[in-house]
């Protein structure tokens, strides 16, 4: 398990543009004390990618390549065996998308690069919409969520789908790891981080990553909902190892409303 107390005070990504209370860089700046230097980043048009990269600016210090929406885990498969051809062992490949780049757009790219069984950690930060282009729904918007493409008014009532069941997508094309962790638990996600860099193959880790602008709360409060998100049972902390599915269980769960209240899309829904 990893010691939080033990992760370097080095940052691997530093200077964002990001919003006050993001989730998502949160995630990333997290897995990065866990992946370390040797680490190469892909990743796509995105929240992540407009506020770490402003030409000539990046705010990795590690290696990143930025590519096009749909192809993420296809170039991540290009980079592992870029390094496989020059020799070099021990460097992480990890994939990062958002939930728009991984569970609608990225997906096809993703299941090759999974059934190929290459060597690499695809990490998506979860902020449930395309939250770069101005909050539009995705797969991976809860039910009853409003967005822009999701109004609530006298025709609409927010989000009409669940939520796109990711893990079971991964879990059918016998992925060796794949888990759901949440920014709230760094602990839990961070050994999910650690387990994953352990894995001969593909690897897949979906990080639970509220955003305030598009989901209309307060910036102070981004721990404290990916905590009730987890304690109200939305958001299951689940891993997948060898063919095993097993959930944390919520001893004393809180009421769903904990976790809507506080959440300007989800403020047409009753009591
Ligand atoms: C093929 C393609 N379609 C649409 C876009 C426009 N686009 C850029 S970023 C973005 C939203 C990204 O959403 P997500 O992957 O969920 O990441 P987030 O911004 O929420 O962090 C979209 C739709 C694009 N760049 N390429
Ligand atoms: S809009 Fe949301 S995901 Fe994008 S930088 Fe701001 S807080 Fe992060």
């Amino acid at each position: 398990m990893v010691k939080i107390k033990e992760l370097p005070d080095a940052e691997l990504v530093q200077g964002s543009y990001a919003c006050a209370g993001c989730g998502g860089i949160l995630a990333v700046r997290m897995a990065l004390k866990v992946l370390g230097p040797e680490t190469v980043i892909v990743t796509t048009p995105s929240c992540l990618l407009g506020v770490t990269t402003f030409y000539p600016q990046l705010a990795f210090k590690v290696p990143c390549v930025n590519v096009t929406f749909p192809s993420t885990a296809a170039a991540v498969s290009g980079v592992v065996a870029g390094l496989k051809r020059r020799g070099k062992k021990g460097v992480k490949v990890v994939g990062l998308a958002g939930d728009g780049g991984t569970v609608d757009i990225g997906l096809q790219a993703l299941s090759g690069a999974i059934e190929r069984g290459d060597n690499f950690i695809f990490i998506c930060y979860d902020n449930e919409a395309y939250m770069n282009t101005g909050v539009q729904r995705s797969g991976a918007t809860p039910l009853g969520a409003r967005t822009t493409t999701t109004p609530v008014g006298s025709v609409g009532r927010g989000e009409e789908r669940p939520k796109k069941d990711m893990l079971g997508i991964v879990a059918a094309h016998n992925i060796p790891y794949a888990a759901t962790a949440s920014i709230g638990y760094p602990q839990d996600y961070l050994t999910k981080v650690q387990k994953a860099m352990q894995v001969e193959g593909p690897a897949y880790i979906q990080v639970l990553s509220p955003c305030p602008p598009g989901w209309g709360y307060r910036s102070d409060l981004t721990v404290q909902l990916a905590r009730l998100a987890v304690q109200t049972g939305q958001w299951p902390l689940a891993e997948y190892e060898n063919g095993r599915l097993t959930v944390k269980e919520i001893a004393h769960p809180r009421p769903l409303r904990d976790y809507l209240a506080p959440q300007a899309r989800f403020a047409h829904l009753p009591g």
